[in-house]
């Protein structure tokens, strides 16, 4: 088995980690601390064909592939876990446009994501009531002559209020004549759009410099083009393009406990107490190994996933798969790291508290860990 990087992968970490080392690392930490949406970095990572990895290059995209794209999250995420949503999720809206979008829609939107004129691309599939049971959404589609009007309420959604476009779900048709998830529509929205409130941003555990919001459409008029994909074939959208966003996922939660285990050994080589590093203590050696191995787990069932669907196989339960591990172990190896610092793990002046409350949420979005285990199970017994 060949697990060595082709010329391109190579080229794409090698280009994410130099940024994330030189650019983005160095102000993590106040991008946490004050909140800040990390527009000027969001741009670079645009410029360097990061916003969409694996958009077409006719497109505007780098036409990279999947597997660059898990690499090239690695290495931001290492770096900064709230930049590393907001490209996630950008690049899954660029994906998912060029994937199901007509042709004015890619020619529209995907060179705007990918260049960066469009800071962030948003997803608006999650409501209030309707989280890991999106099939439930409230949100409402009605047909105005050749229009479309939105009614309805968003929540949690991320870069909601830096997006140029969202991706936003909608009850076109009711259950009695469209049964279960049947008569959801998927339709392209352009941030200030008219009917479209953007809400309060929400005071978050982790992730703090990315956005997170709720929305609210009231009355929000978009024209019949709006619609992406088959009228009342959104939920097959979602799931697809969700399949896909666990995989940008896992790579994120990789990144994370990465830069947990290189502090940790960092740490454990110059802390020193009894006379010694506490890198010579086998409580300390033991807790290494287990997250190292368990990092490159991770790793291995997110490359997995990546060449799948990269070569377009079924990839949706070793997606979950990696998602459900790789954020797991992502929170043991963080909380490992805080636990290697001691006192200083639990205080703002190492970085270690940040990856444990940053790796958290990983556990939750783009389907909880118990929603990965509900699709590999039902994979085994289908
Ligand atoms: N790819 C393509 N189609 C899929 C699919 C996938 N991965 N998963 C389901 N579908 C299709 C099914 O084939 C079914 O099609 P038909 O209507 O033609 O039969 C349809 O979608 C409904 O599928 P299902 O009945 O399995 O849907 P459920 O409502 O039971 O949902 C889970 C299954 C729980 C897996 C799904 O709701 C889910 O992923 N929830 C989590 C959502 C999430 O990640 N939220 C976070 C939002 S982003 S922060």
């Amino acid at each position: 088995m060949d697990l060595s990087l082709t010329e391109t992968q190579k080229a794409v970490q090698d280009t994410a980690r130099e940024f994330a080392t030189r650019v983005i690392a160095p102000v993590a930490r106040e991008i946490d601390e004050k909140e800040r949406f990390p527009r000027e970095i969001l741009k670079g990572l645009a410029e360097l064909g990061l916003m969409a990895v694996n958009v077409p290059e006719e497109l505007g995209g780098a036409g990279a592939g999947v597997v660059s794209y898990a690499l090239a999250m690695q290495e931001i995420a290492r770096a900064c876990a709230s930049t590393a949503v907001t490209m996630a999720v950008t690049n899954m809206v660029g994906e998912v446009i060029a994937a199901f979008g007509s042709d004015e829609q890619k020619a529209r939107c995907c060179a705007k994501l990918a260049s960066g004129e469009w800071i962030a691309g948003a997803f608006a599939l999650s409501e209030s009531e309707a989280g890991s049971d999106p099939g439930g959404m409230r949100t409402v589609a009605t047909k105005d002559g050749t229009d479309w009007v939105l009614d309805g309420a968003k929540q949690w959604i991320t870069s909601g209020a830096h997006a140029g476009v969202m991706v936003v779900w909608a009850r076109t048709a009711d259950r009695a004549t469209h049964p279960g998830t049947r008569g959801i529509s998927c339709f392209l929205v352009e941030g200030g759009t008219p009917g479209l409130k953007v809400g309060r941003a929400e005071d978050k555990m982790g992730i703090r410099g990315s956005n997170t919001v709720p929305l609210t459409f009231d009355g929000c008029r978009i024209p019949e083009s709006a619609l992406l994909g088959q009228l009342h074939g959104g939920f097959k959208i979602a799931m697809m393009a969700l399949d896909g966003g666990r995989i940008g996922i896992s790579a994120q939660a990789i990144g994370i406990a990465r830069a947990a285990l290189e502090e940790s050994v960092r740490y454990a080589l110059e802390r020193k107490q009894f006379g010694k590093a506490i890198a010579e203590f086998q409580a300390i050696q033991w807790k290494l190994a287990d997250m190292r191995t368990q990092l490159d787990a991770s790793h291995l069932l997110c490359m997995r996933a990546a060449w799948l669907k990269e070569n377009k196989r079924e990839f949706s339960r070793e997606a979950s798969m990696s998602k459900v591990y790789a954020t797991e172990a992502a929170n043991r190896i963080a909380n490992m790291a805080v636990q290697i610092h001691g006192g200083y793990g639990y205080i703002r002046e190492f970085a270690a508290e940040r990856h444990l409350r940053d790796a958290r949420v990983t556990m939750i979005y783009e389907g909880t860990s118990e929603v990965q285990r509900v699709v590999v199970a039902r994979s085994l017994l289908t």
